[in-house]
């Protein structure tokens, strides 16, 4: 199988299994002890929220930080793992309950700010320039509670502080059009590089962009990362799969529908993703009915069914497509497109 590609995938995707309607199922897996994991399962990399790598940092000074995260830098070090983006988790705090950098609490807006240049602080000393912004709380549960214009411009604004922090930095805006708020103020990956280009420096602004995200806005995730790709935004991709318009489900990679798999990796392939050396990440949940002792398959499970699907792309017989489309047969391509996944002969 492919060695060309690299994995990452977060601490947050093993898990206890609690969902809204009941508790965990699973004992928890300490960071030492995931850590651990990264490697028997095929992973080179390490995706962190700021607390997954230096945990209570609300009760911490900035040196005392910095300080943390140096020695998660030499516990991802022992472990041979490097560590992919640090994300601020603005998501949890009370203060971030209306949103962090669009809340409408000049307060809260600040708290955010400020726990972004901690998350900053982290990404330095572990080694990564990638801050991911998965907007979580930046939107509304009813329109009539924020003036989106000025939300906008908030959101901007914090974005451009961001930038002007460190001039290393580069920020991967992770969108998702709900959950958990009713409509989100960048939904889309359009919406997402259309808000890079205002910023300070464009250059230093791109996208994450997560399969099951793509699809709850009603969109072809290959497309998204085609778009994205065309202009050289791909900074990294959260693989997963979603079935339908319900909760984010964080479905193992290629489980809902193994064609639109096939295709991500298609375009990953096209666009020369494994060449710029970014990571792959899988943003994928174990099921709640998982017993612990399997609770992480999952991850190895989608990384599998990535690396088929690069073989399965690469075997694809190009003639075959050529002639195809040269003759505008695409039914002809769509049945040796299906042949090919069911592990036939694509000109039978
Ligand atoms: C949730 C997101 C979330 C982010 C992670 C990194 O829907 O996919 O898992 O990817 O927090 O910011
Ligand atoms: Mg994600």
């Amino acid at each position: 199988m492919s060695q060309d590609y690299r994995f990452s995938f977060g601490p947050w995707n093993v898990h206890e299994g609690a969902d809204p309607f009941g508790p965990p199922v699973r004992p928890s897996v300490s960071l030492g002890e995931k850590l651990r994991l990264y490697k028997t399962l095929g992973f080179d990399g390490v995706q962190f929220h700021d607390d997954d790598a230096v945990p209570e940092l609300e009760e911490l000074t900035p040196g005392e930080i910095v300080k943390r995260a140096r020695e998660m830098r030499r516990l991802l070090h022992d472990e041979g793992l490097v560590a992919e983006f640090v994300a601020p988790r603005l998501w949890e705090d009370s203060r971030g309950i209306d949103g962090g950098y669009t809340a409408n609490d000049p307060g809260c807006r600040q708290w955010a700010l400020e726990r972004s240049k901690r998350a900053i602080d982290i990404a330095r000393e572990l080694g990564t320039e990638l801050l991911v912004l998965w907007l979580a709380r930046e939107g509304t549960y009813i329109r009539e509670s924020k003036n989106p214009l000025e939300a906008f411009r908030h959101l901007l604004d914090a974005v451009n502080k961001l930038l002007e922090y460190d001039p290393k930095i580069v920020i991967a805006i992770e969108p998702k059009p709900n959950e958990p708020m009713d409509q989100a103020y960048l939904p889309t990956v359009g919406h997402a590089l259309a808000f890079a280009s205002q910023t300070v420096d464009p250059a230093r602004v791109g996208v994450l962009i997560e399969t099951a995200h793509v699809i709850l806005a009603g969109l072809d995730p290959s497309d998204e990362m085609a778009f994205a790709l065309s202009m050289g935004k791909l900074l990294s991709v959260h693989l997963n799969d979603q079935n339908g318009l319900k909760f984010d489900e964080d479905k193992s990679f290629g489980s809902a529908n193994l064609r639109a798999a096939f295709n991500q990796v298609r375009v990953l392939e096209l666009g020369g993703y494994a060449a710029t050396g970014r990571f792959v990440g899988l943003d994928v949940k174990a099921m709640r009915t998982q017993k612990p002792e399997v609770a992480m398959r999952h991850l190895a499970n989608s990384r599998e069914v990535f690396l088929r699907l690069v073989e399965k792309v690469r075997t694809f017989p190009r003639d075959l497509e050529a002639q195809c489309i040269a003759n505008r047969d695409y039914e002809a391509l769509e049945i040796a497109i299906l042949r090919h996944l069911m592990g036939l002969s694509p000109a039978l």
